[in-house]
């Protein structure tokens, strides 16, 4: 694949491997990938596959489908034992990552295993050109990895270097087409299955189950029957006839994806039925062939009347999911989003994921930008994640320990020769991937892992210092405080401070002259504080406790409202914004100097893009600044420039 940028899987990370000699023990198809894998290796660097004396020992014992391995060093031998194909596959990645020292040292044993079993990407990937959302939606990184021309690639080349990518960061699981399915989408289900099959036949050499998205539709729209209700007995015989079909082709498939009553995609209210009722078919039909339904939580009005305050967003997916817990089928997931409103640079945790003991949750995370600088801006999402996968929902059990259904994100990768746009956003990936794996993990230790595989050491501290505080500076010159938003609207790039403010989504602000911020408290506001467990509930319901950064998520305060950091909130709002510009320009600075020291063509890409993000960044700044200025009239303190 010439052309393609090798991201976290350069040549030279198997050199370490690719010197040595290399005995391989087991047989299947996952074994005959790591085969593979080595045998280039060595082809390149010299060393070889061999049959005694070995310095790395890589061992299938079983055939159980688990995903743990066993890493031994000892008698200046290194050994992975796995008991499944894929442990076996992640054992080899792992001597991968730890290069040189998987060979030096003595006595170590380690076993390793997932602390999420499904760890999943999620593509809004549409076969054809969608005329609004363009074929990926909300995709930042060219057009989809799966579909060209309106068909499924027929050269999987590159799906299969995906899957290897994916493969050697934990990722298992993949939804080959977007959540808003279309008419020609809906048919990957039936006649276009085949399309499904090859793209599955690809990435399962790396571990990779496929999930597909379907509509809720589909036994109208594809079957012909004159409902979809789900507790009609054709129905259900239609969907058990149709996944039956895909397990014929596809017999490790994994499940389906369902958005369904949710920004006008078709759903169970439409039958006076509940979402249990909906995602409990589907796991039915599922369930004979070991599948899962990933079934959405992102239910909300879409078409609220900006005047009506007792409408608040932010409490939808809780008032609808809620009263339904225990009422799922144990293969069915239900899939919440890691906030309550929609993938903003700052969120508090959804209470949902607290409150649904009886139920298998999975959360969802966003690598594509949408909100977050689209991948023209440098915004490392590690920290955000794994503040989200360590909070205590109660004040102990972490967010990680409840995600039983697994991780997923939203992918951030198109056809583009760098996989993801910007260059650096492929740190977001291989991020989510292996915090997926490990949720309580040291995020910046997993930055430094990337940067290491990706760059090697020479730019590693630049490559950092660009990317680390990333997220911080990107909330900076944004929206304040969490309040979220102010972006403009259909597109969602750049700034817009009133963008939303009088529209159907839901998505306020209520600055005027005094103030700004949503009053959600359960004492003088829509109450969504108090969905929260203790010690939350209470943290958030009062202006002494709720933390600074997110005070306008949960309050309504004036301008001159004094934070926890000593400062006005106007004088945070100036602040933060010359801060985030002027950090943006430092980050700019920093990888200019690494010219010499990066690949030229990655070197150029990241360079134009910060470009952009300064542009971007001062356009923000001045917008919000000026804005706030001229509302509340309060001049900054230290008489910088505001429009
Ligand atoms: O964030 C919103 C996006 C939509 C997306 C939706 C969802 C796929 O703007 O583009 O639709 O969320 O998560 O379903």
């Amino acid at each position: 694949m010439q052309g393609v940028d090798p991201a976290w899987l350069p040549d030279g990370v198997f050199r370490p491997i690719g010197t040595r000699r290399t005995l391989i023990r087991g047989s299947g198809p996952l074994v005959d990938t790591v085969r593979a894998e080595v045998a280039q290796a060595c082809a390149r660097f010299g060393g070889a596959v061999v049959r005694a004396d070995p310095d790395l020992v890589l061992e299938l014992t079983g055939d159980d489908g688990s995903e743990a391995f066993t890493y031994d060093r000892r008698g200046g031998c290194t050994t992975v034992t796995a008991s499944g194909g894929a442990g076996l596959l992640y054992g080899f990645f792992h001597v991968v990552r730890l290069a040189e020292a998987a060979f030096l040292g003595e006595a170590r044993r380690e076993r390793h295993r997932p602390g999420l079993a499904l760890r999943m990407l999620d593509h809004w990937d549409n076969v054809s050109v969608h005329p609004v959302m363009g074929q990926v939606e909300r995709g930042y990184a060219g057009g989809s990895l799966f579909w060209q021309d309106g068909r499924a690639r027929g050269d999987l080349d590159r799906v299969r270097a995906y899957g290897r990518l994916l493969a050697a960061c934990g990722i298992n699981a993949v939804a080959v087409n977007n959540v808003n399915v279309h008419a020609a989408e809906a048919r990957l289900l039936t006649d276009r299955l085949p399309e499904v099959a090859d793209i599955a036949g690809a990435l399962r050499l790396y571990g990779i189950r496929t999930h597909l998205s379907v509509t809720f539709a589909a036994p109208v729209v594809l079957g012909g029957l004159e409902t979809a209700d789900p507790l009609d007995a054709e129905v259900r015989e239609w969907w058990g006839g149709a996944t039956a079909r895909v397990y014929s082709e596809i017999p490790d498939f994994g499940g389906f994806v369902v958005k369904a009553d949710s920004e006008g995609q078709p759903g169970p209210f439409a039958y006076g039925r509940t979402h249990a009722d909906g995602a409990n078919m589907l796991a039915a039909a599922l369930e004979p062939h070991g599948g899962t339904v990933h079934w959405r939580a992102f239910v909300y009005d879409h078409r609220q009347d900006w005047r009506d305050r007792s409408t608040d967003r932010a409490r939808a997916a809780y008032d609808h999911f809620v009263p339904l817990d225990g009422e799922f089928a144990d293969n069915a997931v239900l899939q919440v989003k890691h906030g309550p409103m929609d993938f903003q640079v700052r969120e508090p945790v959804s209470p949902l994921i607290g409150a649904m003991p009886g139920t298998r949750l999975a959360v969802e995370l966003q690598a594509t930008q949408e909100y977050t600088g689209q991948q023209r801006h440098v915004c490392w999402l590690g920290p955000m994640w794994s503040e989200v996968l360590r909070f205590g929902i109660d004040g102990e059990s972490s967010v990680g320990s409840r995600a039983h259904g697994g991780l997923v994100a939203v992918s951030d990768v198109g056809d583009d020769p760098f996989w993801t746009g910007h260059p650096l956003a492929q740190a977001n990936l291989y991020t989510f991937g292996r915090l997926a794996w490990e949720p309580a993990a040291d995020p910046d230790g997993i930055l430094d892992e990337w940067i290491g595989l990706t760059f090697g050491d020479g730019p590693a501290a630049g490559v950092r210092a660009v990317l680390a505080g990333s997220w911080r500076t990107y909330e900076k010159y944004t929206a304040p405080l969490g309040v979220g938003f102010m972006v403009q609207p259909g597109h969602h790039y750049g700034p817009s401070v009133d963008g939303y403010e009088y529209s159907p989504w839901g998505t306020y602000h209520f600055a005027d002259r005094d103030g700004i911020g949503v009053d959600r408290s359960v004492r003088s506001g829509t109450g969504y504080a108090g969905q929260y467990a203790k010690p939350w509930a209470e943290v958030y319901e009062s202006l002494e406790t709720c933390p600074d950064e997110l005070l306008l998520f949960f309050h309504h305060v004036s301008y001159g409202h004094m934070l926890k950091s000593g400062k006005t909130v106007i004088q945070h709002i100036y602040d933060t914004h010359f801060e985030g510009v002027e950090e943006v320009e430092a980050g700019r600075e920093v990888w200019a100097s690494l010219a010499e020291l990066v690949d030229p063509a990655r070197h150029a890409r990241v360079a134009e893009r910060f470009e952009e993000q300064l542009r971007s960044a001062r356009e923000w700044r001045d917008q919000v600044n000026s804005y706030f200025f001229r509302k509340s009239g309060v001049p900054d303190a230290r008489r910088r420039r505001i429009y």
